[in-house]
């Protein structure tokens, strides 16, 4: 049996405040998971994952390194994660999603920044994240000012590579981002030793493309009424595919897939029939920041989509499989994720035309806007958002919040207001 005090000590963890990191999330996840009635059986494997989240994974992160494999830390659903399968080594999704990281993160980086920023940079500071603690290599990007800015402080405590994202989408922008994933590519190569042939990275798209398809499959099951998964296991299932084994996380979420459709067949749903249809848009919840979904769905709503990074911005679209050569793989590779519809964009229109697909495809009722506090993208690209919705007659809500439990009452009561009003 694995000793994991020891091998969280061999990755120079702080065991003490990793203890009280560890302690508070089984009461946490009994409130906000176990607790919810008629959940998919298939769902007890991503309880397992989230019951040995410092555990399990990083015991195989171990292994791997053990046998000389490279393992990546990225943050950012913009980096060509193929790349780095392609070249033998592991990705893993670093953003921070837990208030207990934000004060770590504030000892280096401004209070008024994005808690998300904070919690990430937080948890390299404190030595509580065992996936930080088994990175050979963090990827950063340019994407917003406060992480463009966090990486150089990062940058003292573990090695960053950082990728330059353009900010709009002319085809010149195009042709930079390619240039980047060119350089991107060199340098994972030079962190593994590896080469990235065609055919590996042929056989790593097919797979990312093939994970994305098991969450788009699953996602589609929450067009029925009733809606046969809760917005929160769903949430989960997303932030899980960030740090998984993809292929068995494929597996386990084809076969949730697989039972949310019978499920639909035989009419059994998480929440009556006719209950409140919500669309989450905006910024992303990493794992586990759970606190909007959960407000919503206690209050008898239920979340049927997340335009998201943790949701439809992360799986949608496929690269291009029919590429041959490096050359051909990379543009598809180029092509495929600069369809990323996120508010650093000037303009992004496309966000836009994305929220009214889906109230369209998820047959939704309102939606609620989620600003994690002092993200300027997303709180400046409301205003067209929200203008947009109102003129179709879509009843629409913003919230503003980070990852503490002050607010939880407050928003709570606006919640309800706002499904009351539907
Ligand atoms: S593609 S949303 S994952 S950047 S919430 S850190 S934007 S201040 S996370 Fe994001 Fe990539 Fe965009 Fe998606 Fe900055 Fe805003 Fe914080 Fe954000």
């Amino acid at each position: 049996m694995t000793d994991y005090r020891k091998l969280w000590s061999d990755l120079g963890m702080d065991l003490e405040k990793h203890d009280r990191l560890t302690s508070a999330l089984p009461l946490i996840y009994e409130e906000v998971y176990l607790q919810q009635p008629g959940r998919p059986q298939a769902m007890e494997y991503f309880d397992l994952v989230v019951a040995e989240i410092h555990s399990l994974r990083i015991a195989e992160l171990v292994e791997h390194r053990r046998r000389g494999g490279k393992v990546c830390g990225v943050f950012c659903v913009f980096v060509p994660v193929e790349i780095i399968r392609a070249a033998g080594a592991i990705a893993v999704g670093l953003c921070g999603g837990s208030q207990f990281w934000v004060p770590d993160g504030e000892r280096v980086l401004p209070r008024n920044l994005c808690p998300l920023i904070k919690a990430s940079v937080g948890a390299r500071l404190s030595g509580t994240c065992p996936y930080f603690q088994s990175c050979d290599l963090l990827i950063g990007e340019t994407t917003c000012d406060g992480k463009k800015k966090a990486w150089e402080v990062l940058g003292e405590y573990a090695p960053v590579y950082v990728m330059d994202l353009p900010q709009m989408k002319r085809p010149r922008d195009l042709a930079a981002w390619r240039g980047e994933i060119e350089l991107f590519l060199a340098r994972i190569e030079e962190l593994t030793g590896c080469r990235v042939t065609p055919g590996r990275l042929a056989e790593e798209i097919r797979l990312q493309n093939r994970l994305r398809q098991a969450l788009e499959r699953l996602y589609q099951t929450r067009k029925a009424d009733p809606v046969p998964i809760s917005g929160k296991d769903a949430l989960l299932v997303t932030q899980v595919s960030f740090y998984d084994d993809p292929r068995r996380f494929i597996d386990k979420t084809e076969a949730l897939a697989a039972e949310a459709e019978a499920r639909i067949a035989s009419g059994q749903g998480v929440f009556p029939s006719g209950a409140p249809r919500i669309l989450v848009t905006g910024t992303p919840m990493a794992i586990p920041n759970w606190k909007l979904h959960h407000i919503i769905e206690t209050a008898g709503a239920a979340v049927v989509c997340e335009e998201t990074c943790t949701g439809t911005r992360f799986f949608e679209h496929q690269v291009d499989e029919t590429g041959r050569t490096l050359e051909e793989q990379l543009q598809a590779l180029a092509e495929r994720y600069l369809k990323i519809n996120c508010s650093c964009f000037t303009p992004n229109p496309g966000r836009l035309e994305d929220i009214f697909r889906l109230v369209e495809a998820y047959r939704v009722d309102g939606v609620i806007y989620y600003n994690l506090q002092f993200c300027h993208g997303y709180a400046v690209e409301y205003y067209a958002v929200e203008k947009a919705l109102k003129a179709r007659g879509i009843p629409v809500m913003k919230v503003e919040t980070d990852y503490s439990e002050e607010d939880t009452g407050q928003l709570r009561t606006r919640v309800e207001a706002f499904l009351e009003m539907l």
